[in-house]
């Protein structure tokens, strides 16, 4: 087993902690916006360690969607690389957790629907691609 390598931001390990620790009782939201969270684990691109990443929950049927939007960033966030590269994710939702995998949404018309489902979860989604010159990934997290 691969050893856990937290962020390296305090605000992100803190909320893997506490949603883990209380199956998501407790850190299910995004600070004060009532708007739920979900946690993605996957094995990182370069260091093969265990990566544990909160996103909006965006779900559409059985399907999540991962947003790459890093709150409208130059650059993808370090977890796209590391979805590319090893799409085999466990999917935490509240205390209800899944093994998926991961893959991204190139297809217009199927990229449209799921961004659409994305932005009605979460609103500022919209703002940090107008933020942005790159094109915020869209991954469907799949049961496998
Ligand atoms: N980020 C989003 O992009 N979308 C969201 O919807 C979102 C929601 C959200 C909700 C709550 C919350 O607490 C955080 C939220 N975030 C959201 C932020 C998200 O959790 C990530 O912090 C953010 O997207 C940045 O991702 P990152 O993977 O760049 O993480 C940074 C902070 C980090 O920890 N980097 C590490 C580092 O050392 O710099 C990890 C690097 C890494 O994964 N390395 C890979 C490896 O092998 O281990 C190699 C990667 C490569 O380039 O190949």
């Amino acid at each position: 087993m691969p050893d856990y390598i937290p962020s390296t931001a305090q605000w992100v390990r803190d909320q893997v902690e506490l949603y883990e620790r209380t199956n998501g009782a407790e850190g299910y939201t995004l600070r004060d916006t009532g708007m739920p969270v979900m946690i993605v684990t996957n094995v990182g691109n370069k260091t093969g360690g265990i990566r544990k990443t909160p996103l909006m929950r965006v779900k559409a049927g059985d399907t999540y969607v991962a947003i790459g939007s890093k709150g409208g960033a130059p650059a993808h966030p370090a977890w796209v690389h590391n979805l590319r590269a090893n799409p085999d994710v466990t999917l935490r939702d509240r205390d209800e957790v899944s093994e998926r995998r991961a893959r991204e949404v190139t297809d217009p018309e199927e990229r449209g629907r799921l961004w659409a489902a994305a932005v009605e979860a979460y609103p500022p989604y919209a703002e940090y691609q107008q933020k942005t010159d790159r094109i915020i990934p869209v991954f469907a997290l799949e049961r496998r």
